[in-house]
């Protein structure tokens, strides 16, 4: 029996390089050795400011997004979370069993809090405690994240064990993946990438749309003439290039950046090939995804079925062990 995993990302927008390389990019990599049921979690974009229209649209471009990185319906389950009803439902549950102190410190609702702080709503103090139960409804073992999402995975741990511990062993202990891509930081070269910060690199960018937004990107601030050695070290560029460039670039860069031999623009240029190199085959496929929504939604549709019928056992199995099997209402 294979271990399962459960990851997702929320539709407020599209999918940006700190998404590709902290979440998708081990998605796929991971569909073999592991039963997957990616996401996309529409109730937690709810949290935000958003428009319904937008947020229809979004769900739909972000399942093409992950078809076109190589997201496999024959291997691994996609669905759309508001699509399975038990997830809202078992959150009402661990709602019951969390304490408010222990939500209040996670990270993300303080920095939340203070980015949108005219909208500090319930879902938002909530946020963790639904993402726990999307992972625990499926039974899932591991979680393929960024790292700005460990302290969300730590927390589900806490809740699962208090479920466990009153009610009896129900669900497995879970634990975070971490790929190379764990924190992506954003052009301005200190905050994560991320779309609510304008700093982002967008996966349908081509090299043009690449190269437009790279070439003002903070670099070794200590550099100022192209005849000034370099730190690659201290370089948001070279941090992007170890993840994008092959060895040979790589020591070309070193070399080149330390003794002065390359200016910035050369290794932003390299940059921005590279990536668009591998984005390249993602970009395509995005559009011809895009183009066949009948196909896309079909793909949506089983996906939620299956997932469906998944939930729908280990809710069983929820209700009866919390006491709430009474089946007045079986048909
Ligand atoms: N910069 C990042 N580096 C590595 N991993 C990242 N992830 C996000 N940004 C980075 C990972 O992507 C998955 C989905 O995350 P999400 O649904 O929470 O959405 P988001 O993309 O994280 O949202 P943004 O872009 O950060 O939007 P705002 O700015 O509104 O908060 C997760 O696995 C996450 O770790």
């Amino acid at each position: 029996m294979k271990k399962r995993i459960f990851s997702g990302i929320k539709p407020t927008g599209d999918l940006h390089l700190g998404n590709y390389l902290g979440a998708i990019k081990n998605w796929i990599a991971l569909q073999d050795e592991y039963d997957c049921v990616y996401s996309i979690v529409d109730l937690h974009a709810m949290t935000t400011e958003y428009k319904s229209n937008e947020l229809r649209e979004n769900v739909f471009k972000i399942a093409c997004n992950y078809l076109a990185c190589g997201l496999d319906p024959q291997k691994s389950i996609l669905m759309v979370q508001s699509s399975v009803k038990y997830h809202t439902e078992l959150c009402w549950i661990l709602n019951c069993l969390t304490p408010l102190s222990w939500l209040e410190r996670v990270p993300t609702f303080k920095e939340k809090s203070q980015t949108q702080d005219e909208n500090i709503n319930m879902g938002l103090l909530d946020y963790a405690v639904l993402m726990t139960a999307d992972i625990i409804l499926y039974k899932a073992e591991a979680v393929p994240v960024g790292e700005d999402q460990l302290p969300h995975i730590e927390l589900a741990r806490e809740i699962l064990r208090r479920f466990n511990s009153r009610f009896g062993d129900t669900f497995p202990e879970i634990k975070g993946i971490v790929g190379k891509g764990a924190r992506v930081k954003g052009l301005d070269g200190t905050d994560k990438m991320g779309k609510s910060l304008d700093n982002c690199l967008y996966l349908y960018e081509d090299y043009d749309m690449l190269w437009s937004k790279i070439s003002k990107a903070v670099t070794d601030t200590a550099r100022i003439k192209k005849t000034d050695p370099g730190n690659p070290n201290v370089c948001n560029i070279y941090s992007l290039h170890l993840l994008f460039s092959s060895t040979k670039d790589l020591e070309l860069i070193i070399t080149g950046c330390k003794n002065a031999e390359i200016g910035c623009i050369q290794c932003k240029k390299l940059l921005a090939t590279n990536i668009s190199e591998e984005l390249e085959p993602i970009r395509t496929k995005y559009y011809e995804f895009l183009n066949r929504p009948d196909f896309v939604n079909e793909i949506l549709f089983e996906g939620n079925k299956k997932a469906n019928l998944f939930a729908a056992d280990v809710m069983d199995e929820v209700y009866k062990k919390i006491g709430i099997d009474h089946g007045f209402f079986k048909k």
